[in-house]
């Protein structure tokens, strides 16, 4: 083990490859401008390295494959559910579970049956989907995540932590009555991939019982947080990934999760709950939204590569090969004076596009055009977390100009090499030496819900 203690290496070898291709910048100008200079409208057999989402890109183990032979592909009642339920109940503690198709799937769902019109659903940052669920059932979303975490190079090292004076605020100003549960997400992604500390989980969950408020989590990263844990906090050192998992859950009362990240698939999630009540809720809309409830939108084959990739999500060398890998990253990036979020979070690195380009105001959308440069300059795919992302707000109708303005360059799990990586830091650094040039974008056409995916736009 001596050499283990300076350096990670992957817990696996690979047995079977997918070839890539390089593009011309030709081609490459062609393609973005094609795309309205939005790196989702890319076809991917255009991108060479792709680092727009760690979301449903992972390679599965040839242990995930030889679940999918065991696909049960009944109508009702799989046995690939019941391997996935029995999965999840040890794995994440929970009592019952509804599988959906994708993690907006679950949050549909959840929103549906708790959110009333008029309520405040607070939570440690946004997500676009959770968020747009939020709204839709009538809900309006609270931010009160710590102040650090909208600073990107602020080094706290739980910066996805709750700040829970803000909750006892929101308590007192609104009443717990009309907060139906509080959206705690682990490894906070537009945050940075930050984690919570288990004491902030236990401190909130206390509070929270205390008025009523059941806490329900977004898993979709939890076993990555629970190696930030492992690392990073008193008492943890010696507990198992698998050990710190089952303590985040059990200080919540339910979960919604994209089993597209840590879970190690390329489809599938699920809602997870210990309430009956609200189980038999959660069933009978599932039937309405995903289909039945015991695939909830998912075949059987994709529910038994699950149940498969969450216990190998939590083996301690895969988290340490996946996070060195991102650290491997970032550290590059950073040691060449690019401004990136520090401290380098878990699933991706992010550049800082307000510090990359400061002649950009944010309204000419930094984000996305340093994300669209990228693409051209060396056919790596980033994805914009900004502006853009944010959306406008309802009430003002203006863009909510949020105060990270970001491009997000995801790892997919077990995917790309580490000579990969170097390919994308020597990019990201020429880029960040000619940042000058850079322009800025302008909406050619904005679609009125989570506008980023499918927005077009040209240069200014
Ligand atoms: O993409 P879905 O519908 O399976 O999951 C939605 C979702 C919920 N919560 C969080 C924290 C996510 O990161 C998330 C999806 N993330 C995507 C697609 C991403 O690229 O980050």
């Amino acid at each position: 083990m001596g050499s283990r203690k300076t350096s990670w290496a992957e817990p696996f070898k690979i047995k079977m490859v997918e070839p890539i291709k390089m593009t011309t910048r030709e081609q490459r100008e062609r393609c973005i401008k094609e795309a309205g200079y939005n790196t989702f409208l890319l076809k991917s057999e255009d991108v060479y390295i792709d680092l727009l989402t760690d979301s449903g890109t992972a390679a599965m183990s040839d242990r995930q494959w030889a679940a999918m032979m065991l696909g049960d592909e009944a109508y009702a009642g799989s046995r690939n559910f019941y391997s996935l339920e029995e999965v999840v109940r040890e794995y994440y503690g929970y009592k019952h579970l509804i599988p959906t198709h994708q993690g907006r799937g679950a949050e549909n769902i959840l929103s549906q049956c708790m959110i009333k019109k008029g309520d405040f659903v607070p939570g440690n940052m946004y997500f676009t989907t959770t968020r747009i669920h939020q709204e839709i059932a009538g809900g309006e979303f609270i931010d009160v995540i710590i102040d650090e975490a909208h600073d990107p190079s602020h080094e706290h090292p739980f910066k996805g932590n709750v700040d829970l004076q803000k909750m006892e605020d929101l308590i007192k100003k609104v009443g717990a009555s009309r907060i139906p549960y509080v959206s705690l997400e682990t490894n906070v992604n537009m945050a940075g991939g930050q984690p919570v500390s288990m004491q902030n989980i236990k401190d909130l969950y206390h509070l929270c019982k205390k008025h009523n408020i059941p806490v329900m989590l977004d898993a979709t990263r939890a076993a990555e947080n629970a190696f930030f844990i492992k690392e990073r906090e008193k008492g943890y050192e010696n507990k198992s990934v698998k050990e710190i998992l089952r303590e985040i859950c059990s200080y919540t009362d339910g979960c919604t999760m994209s089993g597209k990240k840590d879970c190690l698939v390329n489809i599938g999630g699920f809602l997870a709950v210990n309430d009956d009540q609200l189980c038999l809720k959660a069933q009978n809309l599932v039937v309405v939204y995903e289909g039945l409830h015991t695939y909830g939108g998912m075949a059987g084959r994709d529910m038994e590569a699950m149940a498969q990739g969450i216990r190998e999500s939590v083996e301690d060398d895969h988290q340490a090969a996946r996070i060195g890998q991102v650290r491997y990253l970032g550290q590059k990036i950073k040691d060449a004076g690019v401004p990136i979020v520090l401290p380098i979070g878990s699933h991706a690195v992010f550049l800082d596009a307000k510090k990359f380009l400061p002649h950009l105001d944010q309204d000419e959308f930094p984000a996305q055009a340093l994300a669209a440069e990228l693409y051209v300059d060396s056919g790596v795919r980033a994805m914009e977390r900004g502006n853009v992302s944010a959306g406008r707000d309802p009430k003002t109708g203006k863009n909510r100009r949020p105060k990270l303005e970001l491009v997000r360059l995801t790892l997919p799990r077990r995917v790309y090499t580490q000579a990969h990586m170097d390919v994308v830091s020597e990019s990201v650094i020429e880029l960040y030496e000619h940042r000058k040039d850079i322009r800025g974008l302008a909406f050619d056409y904005e679609p009125e819900n989570l506008r980023f995916f499918q927005a077009r736009f040209k240069k200014k």
